[in-house]
């Protein structure tokens, strides 16, 4: 496998975008590729269970040329292979780099997953987790590794918060308690100052990459959590000490 540490000025900035199922991930890689495409070559790698669905909406939102959006399919187990091995993932992106070579930013999209998934940071300098606020006010207070330690907490579609009852600014102080400083983003795609915020966030991350001033940071492992199946899965553990089982995979 190709070496992966960043041996020139051509290896792109990688950054994670990970959260819960429906959050809006995508739409978040989406708003980002269209608003900044002008400035930075941008590529993504979706990571599905067993679909492209993700990369196929990217495509279809048009905001990046289609062969530059590729999808690794992952199996069972999403959120090992931004994690524990994450080689498909490396495989994919260092391929999407040579290609298109020089990226300059290359954003790879979990499979949406619990509120414990985080990315390796071997796997990626930087990473946003993707909250928002229909799935409830409360839920920046329950913390865990990606709420607690990505390097952007995003709350997503605060035009919904009228409609779910949520205060969006009890919602952000929560979030930032938990975060002790780390930053959040209470956005809509529906409003432009807000997604502008966002793309600020990148230029800025963009260019402490290239100065060598930022230092990817590890947000801590998935809590300790369980999987039930049928009968006749198989059991591994990982990384934090939990087990799972998978049924009928690999
Ligand atoms: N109202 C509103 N809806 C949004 C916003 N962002 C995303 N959505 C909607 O939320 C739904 C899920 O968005 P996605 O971007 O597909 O979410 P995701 O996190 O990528 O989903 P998975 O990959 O399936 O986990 C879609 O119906 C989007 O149209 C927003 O800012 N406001
Ligand atoms: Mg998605």
């Amino acid at each position: 496998m190709a070496k992966t540490t960043p041996t020139n000025e051509h290896r792109a900035l990688r950054i994670g975008v990970a959260g819960p199922v429906g959050t809006g991930k995508s739409s978040v890689i989406a708003t980002l590729c269209r608003s900044l495409s002008d400035e930075f070559v941008i590529g993504v790698i979706t990571n599905d269970i067993y679909t492209d669905e993700d990369a196929r909406f990217l495509r279809s939102e048009g905001v990046l040329p289609a062969e530059r959006i590729r999808a690794v399919e992952t199996g069972a187990c999403p959120h090992t292979a931004i994690r524990d091995d994450v080689t498909m993932n490396l495989i994919a992106i260092e391929d999407l780099e040579r290609d298109f070579a020089p990226l300059d930013i290359v954003l790879v999209e979990s499979g949406g997953d619990n509120l414990t998934a985080t990315f390796s940071p071997a796997l990626v300098d930087a990473q946003l987790f993707v909250l928002d606020v229909a799935g409830g006010g409360d839920v920046a207070r329950k913390g865990g590794p990606g709420i607690g330690g990505a390097d952007l907490l995003v709350i997503n579609k605060v035009d919904l918060a009228e409609h779910v009852d949520v205060d969006v600014g009890q919602m952000v102080a929560d979030a930032e308690k938990a975060r002790e400083g780390r930053p959040v983003l209470a956005i809509s795609r529906k409003r432009p100052e807000t997604t502008s915020q966002l793309c600020d966030w990148v230029r800025q991350l963009y260019r402490a990459y290239v100065d060598g001033s930022h230092a990817p940071v590890d947000p801590g492992p998935m809590a300790p959590h369980f999987h039930a199946t049928d009968d006749g899965g198989h059991v591994h553990s990982h990384e934090g000490g939990h087990t799972h089982h998978h049924h009928g995979h690999e």
